[in-house]
């Protein structure tokens, strides 16, 4: 028996409504389909869903009608669903003129004409059309009106992307939701039910490409691309085929050599591009469709071309070669940077990293080679600037990588909603063309003329029955995918959508989980690390406080705190001179004491306890105040979360409940830890004399 977690925001529970589910029965008795719904299509599956889901919310099976290019006047009302200038397209609707320009895109109208009243479910593709379908099914769901639809949909970005880093014994890295769906005991979980319904999970919020395995690619996973697992893995690629979703592997660059095949893996042996050429061949004979490589190459001791004197477009560039002839793509990753670093050398930053490695490269790769850029210069913090390696190459192709994971906000035990993050970064404007470069619009291939572009990030679903641990992290995922189709949705509207489809339209419930949901990201800062400053986390783990536990380590990751002040120096003036690589109006708000903006001040800046912030506060202040509000605030919704008892499930109440106080103790400890460190540095009391030890 799965438990009400299972469906997550496709639930599609009966209307209980009864004037609405007759207005809806009206429209949904009948479904004419064109014609040609190959085996596989996603069209096929866009039938199989808008007959499945009318069935779950109306109570109804639909009469599914294959037109096969007539159009015979009907009497009732109906729904056609269609693709946009297919050869069967029989129900044009005049509407085509102004239709969405990507291949991804959709159109629902309602139509009244002489021979009928129908709605016009209408896809640019086979995909768009499926896409279209669960828009249509969210408005039933959501108890939005139909009759008089006119909607047009086109995706910002063309690669929407999840990353999974599963591995083949099942575990999954920094994965806080159960095993991997995709892999158990060195094996392929081909057969698995639970991966169709991850890729309905997926191409419901648009989604359309995935990479099943871990990006440190190990021993066992090296073979994926080989004879002895790809049918296994072609199974995969077909349920997500059936799903408009490509296929992806990561690779491991020494595959040659770890497999035992060539003595070398250096990108300018002819007899390692063969070896690819050959390996390229093979994956494609299983798998028409595959999208390519995910690559993470010389970055926390993997293989890369650094071994062979080579740089990142010599490897990317040998892979791209080699997947060209078949259309597939290279994502060469940027999380590049030194992690045997000495703490006591102050003149290497990390933050620099990436843009140092990769923007003289500019030019050099091929035009199936897409860098993947994290979207802040460290690591999926709780709060970073944003890459400055983000469009800074006009000549190369690139993605920006997001972490639904909650490696460092409170993996899946505490709840922090996203998407309030992803849209600062989406809104930041780089400034590199001039006014209105913003991220949203590089992702979107407006500010460089990419032919490949847009977002990934690392998935946070693993086989807990509720897929992503804690019920409410589920948002992160259906966020992700609303958001970088549309970056312009508030994020308030896609957390307001989520909980409709995934709790019901009770007022309460709607007010308690969009409230505890858009106020977590600010409460999950404040009780942690403060300022832009990061990484005071338990080594390793990621989970709970250690303000020092990184300080002397080699991971390039310091906060420099003394008796004095704290904070990492990467101005030009005198510190790393990081501020450099952002366009120079960024570069200039970034460097100047006065211009910087709080929540980023000691990412750029080494202050005194007794500095005063543009909020008024001084630094230490700050410290205390956030970190008392943030478990204040947490209290709180932990109150308001109760008033839910009886409204919703007792399983997914209960559930959430248990992890809020969790995430209590926690959010103290953090706020005892971090108070008490820094009262003890800077021996500077509390001005409201709270209890700090
Ligand atoms: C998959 C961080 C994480 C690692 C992860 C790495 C990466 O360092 O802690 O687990 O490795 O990022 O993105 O490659």
């Amino acid at each position: 028996m799965k438990s009400p977690g299972y469906a997550c925001w496709l639930r599609f529970d009966r209307i209980a409504d009864p004037a609405l589910l007759a207005r809806y029965r009206q429209w949904c008795g009948k479904i004419i389909v064109s014609s040609g719904a190959k085996s596989q299509s996603p069209l096929r599956t866009a039938v199989r869903e808008l007959t499945e889901g009318i069935g779950s919310l109306l109570g109804m099976r639909p009469e599914v009608v294959n037109t096969a290019g007539t159009s015979e006047p009907q009497r009732e009302r109906f729904i056609v669903l269609d693709v946009s200038g297919g050869p069967d397209s029989a129900h044009a609707d005049g509407g085509e003129a102004d239709a969405p320009a990507s291949p991804d895109g959709y159109r629902i109208r309602t139509v009244y004409r002489d021979g009928g009243e129908y709605i016009r479910i209408a896809g640019e593709s086979p995909g768009g059309a499926l896409y279209a379908v669960f828009h249509f099914l969210r408005l039933l769901a959501t108890g939005s009106g139909i009759e008089a639809l006119d909607i047009a949909e086109a995706p910002a970005c063309k690669l929407r992307m999840i990353n999974h880093w599963d591995n083949m014994d099942g575990s999954v890295e920094r994965g806080y939701a159960g095993r991997s769906i995709f892999f158990r005991n060195g094996e392929v979980l081909a057969s698995s039910p639970r991966i169709r319904d991850y890729a309905r999970l997926m191409a419901s919020i648009g989604l359309n490409g995935i990479a099943i395995n871990n990006v440190n690619v190990h021993r066992l996973e090296s073979s994926l691309i080989t004879e002895r697992l790809l049918p296994d893995v072609a199974t995969i690629a077909e349920l997500f085929r059936e799903y408009g979703i490509r296929l992806f592997l990561s690779v491991n660059y020494a595959s040659p050599v770890e497999l035992g095949e060539l003595p070398t893996a250096d990108p300018l042996d002819r007899r390692v591009a063969e070896w690819w050429k050959r390996r390229a061949a093979d994956i494609y004979r299983h798998i028409p469709d595959f999208g390519g490589f995910v690559v993470k190459a010389d970055s926390e001791n993997r293989p890369g071309p650094f071994t062979y004197g080579r740089d990142h477009a010599d490897g990317a560039n040998m892979l791209a070669d080699a997947l060209a002839p078949y259309g597939g793509l290279v994502l060469w990753r940027c999380f590049v940077y030194n992690c045997r670093q000495d703490w006591r050398d102050r003149t290497t930053d990390r933050a620099r990293a990436a843009y140092d490695h990769f923007k003289p490269l500019d030019g050099r790769f091929r035009d199936n080679v897409v860098l993947q850029i994290k979207n802040g210069p460290m690591d999926f913090q709780v709060r970073e600037p944003v890459s400055p390696l983000f469009g800074a190459m006009e000549r190369t192709n690139q993605i920006m990588e997001f972490q639904i994971t909650q490696e460092y906000t409170g993996q899946q035990r505490h709840v922090c909603y996203l998407i309030p993050q992803w849209k600062e970064i989406l809104d930041f404007d780089t400034l590199l063309k001039g006014e209105g470069s913003t991220v949203k619009a590089i992702a979107a291939g407006q500010v460089h003329p990419y032919t490949h572009c847009g977002i990934t990030a690392v998935s946070n679903v693993g086989d807990d029955d509720n897929w992503t641990g804690h019920h409410l992290a589920q948002a992160n995922l259906y966020g992700y995918g609303r958001l970088i189709w549309n970056p312009e949705l508030a994020a308030a509207e896609i957390a307001e959508e989520w909980t409709r489809l995934t709790f019901g339209a009770d007022p309460e419930v709607l007010s308690v989980v969009t409230g505890l949901l858009l106020e977590s990201w600010p409460i999950y800062e404040r009780y942690t690390s403060p300022l832009g400053v990061g990484w005071m986390v338990k080594p390793h783990v990621h989970y709970g406080p250690d303000v020092d536990g990184y300080e002397y380590s080699k991971w390039g990751t310091y906060h420099f705190a003394d008796c004095r002040g704290i904070g990492v120096d990467r101005t030009q003036a005198s510190g790393t001179g990081y501020t450099a690589q952002y366009e120079s109006a960024n570069a200039e708000r970034y460097e100047r004491l006065e211009t910087c903006p709080d929540e980023l001040l000691l990412f750029f800046h080494h202050v005194p306890y007794t500095y005063r912030l543009q909020s008024g506060k001084t630094v230490i202040q700050h410290i205390y105040d956030t970190h008392f509000e943030g478990v204040e605030r947490l209290q709180y919704w932990i109150g308001r979360w109760a008033e839910l008892e009886g409204k919703i499930d007792a399983d997914r109440f209960g559930h959430v409940s248990e992890r809020l106080q969790e995430q209590l103790e926690s959010a103290k400890e953090w706020r005892d830890v971090i108070n008490t460190y820094f009262y003890r540095k800077s021996g500077i009391a509390d001005e409201r004399g709270r209890v700090i030890y």
